[in-house]
């Protein structure tokens, strides 16, 4: 692409949406035109994005008809299970954010960190992982090369934003005592409940699923064989993951700190003496995964656990949407 791109930003007024425009600010993502789209219940409302003004139109079929040449979705999944498609038919190069394209064989599941070059083949829709997976996946892949991965175990403690704003209201009215449920089955506030999305017959959630089969999508390998636990908590931003793995060949510990620290994307923080290692409330606003607790599994061969953190909105949403929209105008 040589000129600079149309751009369209698709429910730009949630969560991921607001913080998908103020991530394509501070990168400075540059485009001719921009439009940003919303369901009617927010077309109309008025956003700033550098300074200017952008009154949101309401997305209908025939929003694509404009010379769109990139559009970031970010509004759900039947929303981008019939849009998506609108768009791409019209020429549109497509980033979405929602669980509905991520396991379809004709579209792409992208971490740039981890497989840029997967954005090639797109035919029109590239599908930005789920926020659990991708700063799972930034960790794995090198250890991934380097010594070959037989198992993954994933536990997950999953912070309230990813719901959007209902979770964080729940998490806000919950720490001043009132037990809201307006997110969640259960209240948040003083509680762990394992269930994020909903329960499938196999007696997982959607969110553990997507993280087993979203992993060796990504890493192109379905002999992997991985299994997760996905819990959320009353912390309001970053998600942090216990990720215990078990390698086909042996490793050293300290090689595997240095090969991390080494690896695009991610941030060492491993000095448990001194009570450093990642923590969701220094992760918040950032867009690397840090690591630490790094330690040798002794009840395996070949085995090591990981503590992993990273703002779930920004890198596990946001930022990687706009990574993915820099690598298709290079
Ligand atoms: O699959 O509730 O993109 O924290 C991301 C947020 C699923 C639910 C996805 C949450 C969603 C998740």
């Amino acid at each position: 692409m040589n000129k600079k791109p149309n751009l369209a930003v698709v429910g730009a007024t949630g969560v991921v949406g607001r913080t998908l425009l103020k991530v394509l600010e501070e990168r400075d993502y540059p485009f001719e035109n921009l439009y940003i789209m919303a369901s009617a219940k927010s077309a109309g409302t008025v956003v700033t994005f550098k300074g200017k003004d952008y009154i949101v139109e309401e997305l209908t079929e025939n929003s694509f008809d404009k010379p769109i040449d990139i559009a970031l979705f970010s509004a759900g999944g039947s929303t981008s299970e019939k849009f998506a498609p609108i768009a791409a038919s019209k020429g549109v190069a497509v980033v979405d954010n929602s669980s509905a394209w991520r396991m379809n064989k004709e579209v792409p599941l992208v971490v740039p960190e981890v497989n840029p070059e997967e954005v090639k083949w797109n035919k029109g829709i590239i599908s930005n992982p789920n926020c659990s997976t991708i700063q799972a996946v930034v960790v794995l892949k090198p250890l991934y090369d380097k010594y070959g991965i037989k198992r993954v175990i994933y536990s997950t403690y999953q912070a309230v934003s990813g719901t959007g704003v209902k979770g964080i209201e729940d998490l806000k009215e919950g720490l001043k005592g009132n037990g809201t449920t307006k997110a969640y089955p259960h209240p948040i506030a003083g509680n762990c409940l394992p269930h994020i999305d909903s329960f499938l017959d196999n007696g997982y959630t959607k969110e553990e699923m997507k993280m087993i089969l979203e992993t060796q999508k990504i890493l192109k390998d379905d002999n992997i064989k991985v299994t997760a636990t996905t819990v959320r908590v009353p912390v309001f931003d970053s998600h942090s993951e216990s990720i215990n793995i078990e390698f086909d060949k042996p490793f050293e510990v300290e090689d595997i700190k240095k090969l991390l620290a080494e690896s695009p994307g991610i941030v060492l923080c491993d000095d448990p003496k001194n009570n450093v290692y990642p923590l969701a409330r220094e992760t918040a606003g950032k867009d690397e995964v840090f690591v630490g607790r790094i330690r040798r599994d002794f009840s395996v061969d070949n085995g090591i656990n990981l503590w992993v953190v990273a703002d779930n909105i920004r890198k596990g949403a946001a930022t990687n949407t706009v990574q993915i929209a820099e690598l298709l105008i290079k």
